[in-house]
Formats: C-alpha cells, structure tokens, sequence
C-alpha cells in the first residue's frame, strides 16, 4: 500500500481536548497547512461523549473528505463503523487487532506498537500500519509509556520489515527529520499542531521537513 505510505507523511491526532479554540477551525487551519491524514482521538478530562462526540466526529470527518484527508477514528470501532471511517487506531489495551480487522474490513487498521513481539503480532493480526512511540517524553498522553527514542523503527528497518510507521510522542519541528531518518515513513503530532498559535504554520513547517528527509521505504 505505497499510497497509505504517502497519507502517513503529517498524521494530525486531535479531540476537543486538545484545542484551544474550535476543533473545526484547528482541523480547517492544519488541513490548509498540509497534513496529510487525520485521527479523531476523543480521550482525557473533559472529553465529549454520546452525541456530542458524534457530531464532533462528523463535522470533523466531512471537512477531511472535502479536502480528501483519510479520516481514522481511535478505539472506537463502534463510530468508526457507523461514521464509516477510513480506518481505526488501536492500541495494545484495546481488542485484539485481529477481532478489529473483522470487524472493519478492508479499511486501515492502524496499530500501536512498543516491541519486536507487538509489532509481529500486529502484522500477523492484519494491521496496516504502526505507530510507535513514544520517540520524544511528551506531556499530552498521561499514561504513556517512557520514551524511547527511535530505537524500535530502526530495528524494524534494519530486520527488512517494509510496514509503513509512523513515529509519535513529543514530535515538533525541530525533531520531525530525526524520526524520518530513523525510518519512519511519517510523523504523528498532536500539540505540535492542536497548540501551535498557527496550526496552518506548524502543519506547513512539519510538511515541509518530513518531504526533505524522506527515504525510500
Ligand atoms: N501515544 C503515544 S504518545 C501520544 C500518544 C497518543 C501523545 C502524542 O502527543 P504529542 O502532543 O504529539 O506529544
Ligand atoms: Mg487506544
């Protein structure tokens, strides 16, 4: 899937939580700069349930399609389905990939990884992609596991595994080429984008770093 490769490129991740000001308008903002696919990650304190989480969901969902942006739905297999996604986000604590991929198809299944084991697990469970991190210590996910570099893609990389990756946790601009160096097929941000005073700037600038260290993977 080379064209999935390309979508990984500049992975926006957000919910209401993350934003300081509408989420429709940092998503409008962060689609103009360039990114590339969008994940809808409705989590921590706050978080809109029920209905609101749905209309959120698809008021976010119909500004990717007017722009042809992937759009992926975290955990949530039920609204990715009744929203019918582009795909889902799972992690480690949630159903097996495996049950997920009967459930959804042939839309992308996306899977967070953290060890050689996970990482052929997922593959063998039918994931799509992997989304390892956290590469950099970040302060957004409360329960996330302590950082640890790029190590993990490039010991895929360097085992021949061709899966597309994208890397996640404490990515900016001034670290995105690292990530991409490492092997990575593309990064995945959260406040470098959701925080930024410009989402269309920060998406712009990650855009235009992970373009000139791209390999060919
Ligand atoms: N999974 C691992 S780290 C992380 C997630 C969802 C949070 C990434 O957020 P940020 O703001 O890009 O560090
Ligand atoms: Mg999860």
């Amino acid at each position: 899937m080379n064209h999935l490769r390309e979508m990984l490129k500049v992975y926006f991740i957000m919910g209401s939580t993350n934003c300081f000001k509408d989420p429709r308008e940092v998503l409008a903002e962060s689609i103009d700069g360039g990114i590339t696919m969008f994940q809808f990650r409705e989590k921590g304190d706050g978080a809109l349930t029920g209905v609101e989480k749905f209309n959120l969901a698809k008021d976010l969902q119909s500004l990717c399609r007017k722009n042809q942006i992937p759009f992926i739905v975290n955990d949530d297999i039920e609204l990715a389905l009744a929203l019918d996604a582009d795909g889902v986000h799972i992690g480690q604590e949630d159903e097996p990939a495996s049950v997920v991929r009967e459930k959804i198809g042939n839309k992308i299944l996306g899977v967070s990884v953290h060890s050689m084991e996970e990482a052929l697990a997922a593959l063998k469970d039918g994931a799509d992609y992997f989304g390892i991190g956290p590469v950099f210590p970040t302060k957004t996910k409360k329960d996330a596991k302590p950082s640890r570099g790029t190590t993990l893609i490039e010991e895929l990389r360097r085992k021949g595994y061709s899966t597309p990756i994208v890397g996640i946790g404490g990515i900016t601009t001034e670290n995105a080429s690292t990530v991409m160096a490492a092997g990575a097929n593309g990064i995945s941000v959260i406040s470098a984008i959701s925080h930024a005073s410009s989402p269309y700037e920060a998406a712009k600038i990650l855009r235009k770093r992970v373009e000139s260290v791209e390999k060919v993977i």
